[in-house]
Order: C-alpha cells, then structure tokens, then sequence
C-alpha cells in the first residue's frame, strides 16, 4: 500500500485522518481509527475540559497509536480545553471554526504537531506563518461549519502558497477522492461523514440510518446569515430556521434554536428536531462498516484508480 508524506509526519500508516467531529467522534471512534493505521481525532466541541480529560486518557489505554483532539474554536470552554492539552499534551491538534494562530507556540512547546482547518486561501497563508505543521483544507461540501469555497477550487490554491503539507477535507468518500485530493497537491485526506457510519462510532443508530438513507441534494445550510454556515440534513429543524432566516428574525434567537441540536440529533436520535450535520457524500454512504474496513477499501480502491488512470488518458497516435 503506498504512503505519502503526511504518513511520515504523523507516524501513521496511511494518510487518512478523522475529522474531529462534536458529539460524533468519542475515543472510541479516535481510537478505531488509530489502531486501522489512521489518523483518530477526539472532537472536543463544547465540551468541558474534565470530559476531554477522560476521553484522553481512555484513548491511551485502548491504543498505543497516535491520536489527535480537535479543537472547537467557538467554544465557551476554550481556555480549559487549551489548558488540559499543555497539562495532557496528544499527538496532533487541529482546530476549527476560527484562527489558532496564539496557540501554536505552546502547543508546540509541548510536542504537539498543530494543524488547523482553514477555508480560505487568506487565513491558510497567514498560519503558514505562525509554524504549524500542516493545514487541512475544508471546502464547503464538508458537514458542520463551513466556508464559501469548494475543495476542487480550494485546495490547490493552499498547496500554492504554503510551503507546509496540505490535507484536503470536504467531499471525501472514497479511493477516488482520495487520488483526487493527491492530484491537486493534497498529502492525504480527512474525512468526517464517511466516519460516522463505522460500528465503532458511538452516535446514535437513527442518525447512521438517515445518512445511509440521505440522497445527493439533502443536506442544506443554514446560518449563513449571521455568519456561521452550517451544512446538516435538510429536517423540521433546518425548514424552521430558514423560515426565521427569511423573516429577518435577530441572530441570537436564530442562535437560540440551535442550542443542544447537535447533541440532541447525535445522541438521542432526534433527526427530525436536532441538527444532522453531514456532508455532501452522506449520499455515497450505504452501509455500516468497521473503522479498518473503511480506510482498507479506501486503499485498494484509490491503488486501483491510480494504476487505471493511465489507461483513460488516450494518446495520440
Ligand atoms: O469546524 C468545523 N466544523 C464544525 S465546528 C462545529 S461546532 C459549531 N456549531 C455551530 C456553529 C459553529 C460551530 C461543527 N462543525 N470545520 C472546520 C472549519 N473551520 N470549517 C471552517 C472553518 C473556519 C472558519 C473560519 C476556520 C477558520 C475561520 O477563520 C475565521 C477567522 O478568524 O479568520
């Protein structure tokens, strides 16, 4: 099976990281991953810094492998979180929805490689800067909170402008995504929706059946009026909020309804009054398999892509 760069830098065997999904992605997922030769990310979210404590400290009894913790930028308990990673350093961090930029220092004091996720070609330059290990560009097929731009159009723009390895996110499902992401100057991939239909992800089974169920124009987005765009499956919750949306309704009270949505859908299984977040390729999702399954069908499949590339291209005789 054939390696890249990112392998080396990560200590892992193929270059393939899960993304750090709030409420989604526990240690057991992390851990799954990791031991599947992988990249695991514990998201941390809005969660307080005692439960990311343990979640760390029950990934290092199940695997000896690194993990990474991602890091919600947005949330209320930043400063704890930022605290127990300088106490408790991991492998790898990467953030999301903001800019890290004052944290890379200490967090690499510590030996922690940092790689945040950017959506913009602006932001991926100026953290180039500030010594980070390597970027994870997000296009906005990608569930969650997003950017403007695709990852096709995004990706080889960083790759561009940074002299550090590039990961593209958003749109990823399968080998061919995969080779795709190395065609345009990616080092691997990361991938999130794919993830939360493994048997080790610990969200709730009505949220991996919607998924496996959902078809190619389901998932929506929301916020993008008050600035923060989020992508879930278009559900009761997302119709109401547009409609508030196109009523002009105050940002807080549009904030207000999303409040305990991502938990009440991913751990209660409220799909219809909770928020699904999902990415576009919830639509090449069917069917619930094993970490390892996963990133093994993913490697035959894109070693597959890459020895038939040549024969599509027909030379002139
Ligand atoms: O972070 C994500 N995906 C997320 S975070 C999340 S929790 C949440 N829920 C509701 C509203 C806000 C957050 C759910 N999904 N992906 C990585 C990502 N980061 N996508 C886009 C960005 C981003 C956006 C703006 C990164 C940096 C940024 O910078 C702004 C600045 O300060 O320049």
């Amino acid at each position: 099976m054939f390696r890249t760069a990112l392998c080396d830098l990560l200590d892992i065997e193929y270059p393939i990281l899960q993304g750090g999904m709030a409420w989604v992605s526990t240690a057991e997922l992390a851990v799954a991953v990791s031991e599947a030769g992988g990249l695991g990310i514990i998201g941390s979210g809005t969660m307080p810094a005692d439960w990311l404590r343990k979640q760390i400290r029950l990934a290092r009894q199940l695997t000896n492998k690194p993990f990474g913790v991602n890091v919600m930028l947005l949330s209320p308990n930043l400063d704890g979180i930022m605290n127990l990673l300088m106490e408790e350093p991991v492998a790898v961090i990467t953030t999301g929805a903001g800019n890290p930029g004052k944290y890379v220092p200490a967090l690499r004091e510590v030996g922690t490689k940092v790689i945040p996720v950017v959506s913009s070609v602006a932001l991926a330059k100026r953290l180039a800067r500030t010594g980070v290990d390597a970027l994870i560009a997000e296009g906005m097929e990608s569930g969650g909170h997003i950017g403007e731009i695709t990852t096709m159009a995004m990706v080889p723009q960083v790759v561009d402008v940074v002299d550090i390895p590039v990961i593209a996110a958003g749109g990823i499902f399968d080998g061919r995504g995969l080779v795709a992401a190395l065609a345009l100057g990616a080092v691997g991939v990361q991938m999130g929706t794919r993830f939360m239909c493994a048997s080790e992800c610990t969200i709730h089974p009505k949220v991996k059946e919607a998924i496996i169920n959902a078809r190619d124009r389901d998932t929506t987005i929301t916020g993008a009026s008050i600035g923060h765009p989020v992508r879930s499956l278009g559900n009761k919750l997302t119709r109401k909020y547009k409609e508030m949306e196109k009523k002009g309704v105050p940002a807080d009270e549009l904030e207000k309804l999303g409040v305990g949505s991502l938990k009440a859908a991913m751990v209660e299984g409220d799909i219809e009054n909770g928020t699904v977040m999902a990415g576009q390729v919830c639509a090449m999702a069917n069917k619930i398999q094993t970490a390892r399954e996963i990133i093994m069908e993913i490697m035959e499949d894109a070693e597959r892509v890459i020895s038939n590339i040549s024969k599509l291209v027909v030379k002139k005789p």
